[in-house]
């Protein structure tokens, strides 16, 4: 195995400068999948049996986990012969989809947003829950990370038999990271996991987005006290089920119990992010478990009170439908702007709008005329 030295090692330090970085693990760890790093290929990976579209559908529904993961694989490429399999894999797990609850885990970095989904998670598959956690986190396609791909953060979670951790697909733009996200989760459902934990981080979108594919949605924040409650967007806020103060531990103990009341003040006057359910203000120590078992309870009789009023299932139509046309959209948005025509006269029309030339109405229909001659 080939070795280095680190970037702050000096630089003629020989080998009595003991520190050296290695190559990752290239096998099978921990009952993980083997994680291809480099060119340490594993002997099989060309030999890989080539798997039908009835293979995918019958290893899911008996919840292979490596059929599973081939499938979210299969569901993010973006080749137009995968992405007609997938859609026929898709189509005939559909029915077989549904049977969970959705939840998406939102906040800033550093929340301890993966620290909780891991305490909540082992919990839940002690109770024999499967549970499945995924990501949707735009940004990592551009730094080439993943909010998830940090496996130390969910060791524990992930050598659960009863886990299933698929990190952030990298999509490119915000609508094919969630095309990906809502197809791998009706997956997921497929195979049994009845628990889909969706983690993004608080970037704006990606929060909306989330909360258009869960039941219920976390918002979890930290004591920064005053500041942190004034710079919070209320519009975040009231996207929110619950309000998790997280690291109500050691010294932090009395200033998360004082902002949990600030919260509940404030949610007190904010729109309900669900009809017929108050969001309220929680603490939670992630890293000691304290509070886990409480916001889960919180959660479950968020489920059975929803569905019971008829909004549970109400929401998951809305949103299904709504996931058509926002496609439908992005696919016209694209159409557009790729148009030829669009983009020869589109400088030109700008140029004339700004120097006041043309009005933006006229310019609108100018630009759409060049889309639309043939
Ligand atoms: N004291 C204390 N520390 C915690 C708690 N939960 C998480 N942490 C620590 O906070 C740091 C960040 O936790 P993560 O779970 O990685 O946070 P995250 O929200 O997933 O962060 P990103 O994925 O980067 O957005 C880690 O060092 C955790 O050990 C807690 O309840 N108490
Ligand atoms: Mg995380």
């Amino acid at each position: 195995m080939s070795t280095y030295k680190p970037d702050w090692a000096p630089k003629n330090a020989g080998s009595e400068f003991a520190c050296r970085v290695m190559t990752g693990v290239a096998g099978g760890h921990d009952g993980m999948p083997g994680i291809i790093t480099g060119a340490a290929k594993p002997a099989d990976a060309s030999k890989r049996k080539k798997l039908g579209v009835e293979d995918y559908v019958q290893g899911v529904l008996a919840g292979d986990r490596v059929v599973l993961s081939r499938a979210i694989t299969l569901i993010e490429s973006n080749a137009p012969a995968h992405m007609d399999m997938a859609q026929q894999v898709l189509q005939q797990l559909l029915s077989f989809a549904g049977n969970s609850l959705r939840v998406g885990i939102t906040g800033v970095p550093g929340a301890g947003k993966s620290t909780f989904i891991e305490a909540l998670g082992c919990m839940l598959c002690d109770s024999g829950h499967k549970v499945a956690v995924l990501a949707v986190d735009p940004s990592s396609s551009v730094t080439k990370g993943s909010i998830l791909g940090d496996k130390t953060r969910m060791e524990k979670l992930s050598k659960e038999p009863g886990a299933f951790i698929r990190p952030s697909p990298s999509g490119g733009t915000l609508g094919g990271v969630t095309r990906k996200s809502r197809e791998t989760l009706l997956l997921c459902e497929a195979a049994g996991y009845d628990v889909i934990l969706v983690e993004t981080v608080g970037v704006g979108q990606s929060e909306i987005s989330v909360r258009s594919m869960v039941d219920f949605f976390l918002l979890v924040v930290l004591t920064g006290a005053g500041d942190e409650l004034q710079g919070m967007k209320k519009g975040v806020m009231e996207l929110a089920d619950a309000i998790l103060i997280n690291k109500a531990d050691g010294d932090n103990m009395r200033r998360a119990m004082a902002a949990r009341v600030d919260y509940d003040r404030i949610l007190h006057y904010l729109r309900p992010a669900t009809e017929g359910w108050q969001t309220k203000a929680y603490t939670c120590s992630a890293l000691s478990g304290t509070g886990i078992a409480d916001i889960w309870f919180v959660i479950t009789e968020f489920q059975e009170k929803m569905k019971k009023s008829g909004v549970f299932n109400q929401r998951r139509k809305a949103q299904t439908i709504s996931w058509v046309y926002s496609m439908v959209e992005e696919h016209l948005h694209n159409l557009f702007f790729q148009h030829p025509n669009v983009l020869v006269n589109k400088a030109a029309i700008e140029k004339d709008v700004i120097e006041g030339r043309l009005s933006a109405t006229m310019a609108v229909k100018q630009l759409i005329h060049a889309f639309e001659v043939k």
